[in-house]
């Protein structure tokens, strides 16, 4: 009995160890998460090849990303705009009104949980006055699965909004088809006095329960029959 109690715990401890590190090794599922990877330089801005530091590079857009209505692009914001600087990189994409979309190769599995979080900013800059706002949306094909306002930042400085949605007990049938989708919205208005910028954007997938849930659960009722044993 001692014996097959220590097999049992040597066990836990190996699952316990597996479940962290594969949680530490979770990928993001988005490709340039933080709107580096540039096309369509606008003339008359420094070229992606110069040292960033601050001068002013602006670009149409990213290759990874799609983007739909408004006023948008890809700039790297001054210490002036962020005094801390941006999230990720050096790079940010800014939207006056209009979506920011990325389709991932990922369709929705069961029992599985989604985290989506994304770094929104509301720049110190002369003749923007107020943050524009929007939307952090997860879709799957045609289905909106969740979305949620973004968290409203000081001026000077970005704020995170994050959401989850979890398959967990969701049948085959229960799961809305397609690909996985991240929309950003700007509820700015294009050439109005509120932006809104975006940077760092996850979205990571974890089966759930988790092997380190589980063992720790598993754990946690050795445990007790222990104590009990003992009394
Ligand atoms: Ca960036």
């Amino acid at each position: 009995m001692k014996r097959s109690l220590v097999v049992l715990v040597a066990t836990l401890a190996v699952l316990l160890v597996g479940g962290a590190s594969a949680q530490d090794e979770r990928v993001n599922l988005l490709a340039d998460p933080g709107f580096e990877k540039l096309f369509g330089l606008n003339s008359g801005f420094a070229s992606p090849g110069a040292a960033w530091g601050y001068t002013q590079v602006e670009s149409a857009g990213c290759v990874e990303w799609t983007w739909s209505g408004g006023t948008m692009g890809i700039t790297n914001p001054s210490t002036g705009f962020y005094v801390k600087g941006v999230p990720e990189g050096h790079l940010v994409a800014y939207v006056w009104g209009g979506e920011v979309s990325q389709v991932v190769d990922v369709v929705l599995e069961a029992n599985t949980r989604y985290e989506l979080s994304v770094w929104a900013g509301y720049r110190e800059q002369s003749g923007v006055n107020s943050f524009g706002g929007g939307l952090l949306q997860l879709w799957a094909g045609d289905t909106l699965l969740d979305e949620k306002a973004l968290t409203v930042p000081e001026r000077g400085y970005f704020a995170l909004t994050d959401l989850t949605y979890d398959t967990t007990g969701f049948g085959i049938s229960d799961l809305p088809a397609g690909n996985l989708k991240v929309v950003l919205v700007s509820h700015g208005i294009a050439g109005g006095v509120a932006c809104t910028d975006f940077d760092n954007v996850k979205l990571l997938a974890t089966p759930v329960p988790e092997p380190a849930t589980m063992a720790l659960l598993a754990l946690g009722g050795l445990a007790m029959l222990r104590r009990r044993k003992a009394a």
